[in-house]
């Protein structure tokens, strides 16, 4: 039988980028949904990764296995950071994207070339069948779009400008952001953890 590993979102986007990433383990990803998990979850941690925890350690609860969460948003310099953490409930958690959007860069409108930078970060954790609980964390760094640009992705990808690319986030395809986000390198790195340890369990 395949192993599983549940993770442990709510949110569409990052489940489609998260099973790109996560198809060479050869292993059956399920979201918390698929896997029956639905519980209370409260995101009151101070950082990505205290969030990332209490998800992951809130489904581990109900599936046991292995759990995998994601705590991710928009750090913004110009503005001390936000919405960073708060991303998801950035002007509520009803607001459209569109209307999010262009406050942040009404926002930033005084701000000139590298003062608007900013980054999608992205911390994952991972509670193991015995409790242990690893982190890895990585960041897409870019710059705030003069205007919104793109329709791929979700959230915030049509204002992260990235000058690599002379594109937005929202106008790279899923496999060329995967290759190059926050989330797709946080979860190589946890990949690669993970693979660690099971060899090291083998033997
Ligand atoms: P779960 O907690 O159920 O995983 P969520 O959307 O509430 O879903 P977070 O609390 O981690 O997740 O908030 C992340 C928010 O940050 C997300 O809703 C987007 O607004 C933003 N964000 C994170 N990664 C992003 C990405 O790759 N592209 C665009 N926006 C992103």
């Amino acid at each position: 039988m395949k192993q599983k590993i549940v993770f442990a979102t709510g949110n569409e986007g990052k489940m489609r980028e998260v099973r790109m990433i996560l198809d060479d383990l050869g292993m059956e990803i399920l979201s918390m949904k698929e896997a029956g998990a639905n519980p209370e979850i409260k995101e009151n941690g101070r950082t990505f990764g205290e969030n990332a925890e209490i998800k992951a350690r809130a489904v581990w609860e109900c599936t046991g296995g292995i759990v995998l969460a994601d705590d991710s948003g928009l750090v913004i310099d110009y503005l001390n950071g936000e919405p960073g953490i708060y991303s998801a409930r950035y002007m509520g958690e009803d607001t459209s994207y569109e209307i999010k959007n262009q406050n942040l860069i009404d926002r930033v409108r005084d701000a000139k070339g590298q003062e608007r930078s900013a980054r999608f970060v992205c911390n994952i954790a991972a509670v193991l069948p015995d409790g242990r609980v690893f982190h890895s964390e990585e960041t897409m760094e870019g710059l705030i779009a003069e205007k919104p640009a793109g329709s791929e992705g979700f959230g915030y990808d049509p204002i992260l400008y990235l000058p690599e690319f002379g594109k937005t986030s929202a106008e790279l395809t899923l496999e060329e952001k995967n290759r190059i986000s926050h989330r797709g390198k946080a979860l190589e790195a946890m990949k690669k953890q993970l693979k660690r340890l099971f060899e090291g369990e083998e033997k």
